[in-house]
């Protein structure tokens, strides 16, 4: 791998953005790289009950790589929504599927499709000198990387359009301060505390921490009547697993549960 760094490791797989000269902006390679690590998450036999994603260098992820972009005159321009449909959504929906937490620690500009990847992550932490930006419309796009989606529902409607009409620069205190990611903390302290929560996270009930994943994403959609439901099938699998047993036993015990993620 040459545009990433993947490791994993006591159940936590490690995925960094290494292309720092150009801020890890996407290019068809790393899309590439992305989709093996990510099919080294979701292979059972490597037992990954975390996932953690950052970057390398100054920044977490400027988006698109635009020099792979620019036309000359008179040439065709690339077919964005190809390179959407190939690329950019099936990295957005296989993490909002992984049956695990995905946590982002935002090192530094998340901006375009950077941003929103952060976005699609469960848990976010950020840099105190990182910030968001949903850059697209500087250069005439549109917010994708389901930016459309997260962004609303994080910030709500006003903010969103703002900031995807203005593409203003938002700090890592502001965008805790408005509930767009989980909280900021000190630069030096970032990877240290993300790397703290992973760990913590790949010892808990995964199948548990999965089926709220569902539960929660599917809430924007549902109903109250359907999202009860929802919540009584959701848990009667969990009420089926093996770390609901344990989590009982250790309860009755007074002792520390041992998860096993099954
Ligand atoms: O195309 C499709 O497939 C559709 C999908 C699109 C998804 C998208 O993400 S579209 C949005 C693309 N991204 C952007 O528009 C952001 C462009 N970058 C910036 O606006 C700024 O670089 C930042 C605000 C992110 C950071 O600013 P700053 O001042 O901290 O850094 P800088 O000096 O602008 O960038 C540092 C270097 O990274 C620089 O290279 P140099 O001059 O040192 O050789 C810069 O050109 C390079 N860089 C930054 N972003 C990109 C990039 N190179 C290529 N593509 C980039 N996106």
């Amino acid at each position: 791998m040459t545009t990433i760094l993947f490791q994993i490791e006591n159940g936590v797989a490690t995925l960094t953005l290494n292309r720092p000269d150009r801020l890890n902006s996407f290019n068809t390679d790393m899309h590439a790289e992305l989709k093996d690590a990510l099919k080294q998450v979701q292979d059972p036999a490597n037992k990954v009950r975390c996932l953690l994603i950052t970057g390398a260098g100054r920044g977490f992820c400027a988006g698109q790589d635009l020099s792979d972009r620019a036309v000359a005159p008179g040439n065709d321009t690339p077919d964005l929504g190809e390179s959407i449909d190939k690329r950019y959504n099936p990295l957005i929906r296989t993490l909002r599927a992984l049956e695990m937490p995905v946590i982002c620690a935002v090192n530094g500009v998340a901006a375009g499709a950077g941003a929103n990847l952060a976005f699609a992550c469960d848990i976010v932490l950020a840099a105190r000198s990182a910030s968001f930006i949903q850059a697209f419309c500087k250069i005439g796009l549109v917010p994708d990387s389901g930016g459309t989606w997260t962004l609303p529902r994080l910030v709500g409607q006003a903010r969103a359009v703002a900031l995807s009409m203005l593409g203003d620069k938002v700090s890592a205190e502001q965008a805790e301060a408005w509930g767009m990611i989980w909280k900021c903390v000190d630069d030096d302290q970032l990877q240290a505390e993300a790397a703290k929560l992973a760990a913590q996270l790949a010892t808990q009930p995964t199948k548990g921490l999965a089926l709220i994943k569902r539960a929660l994403a599917a809430s924007s959609t549902n109903t109250l009547d359907q999202q009860l439901d929802l919540e009584r099938d959701l848990q009667r699998l969990a009420g089926r697993t093996r770390d609901y047993q344990e989590g009982v036993a250790a309860f009755m015990e007074k002792r520390v549960p041992t998860f096993q993620g099954m």
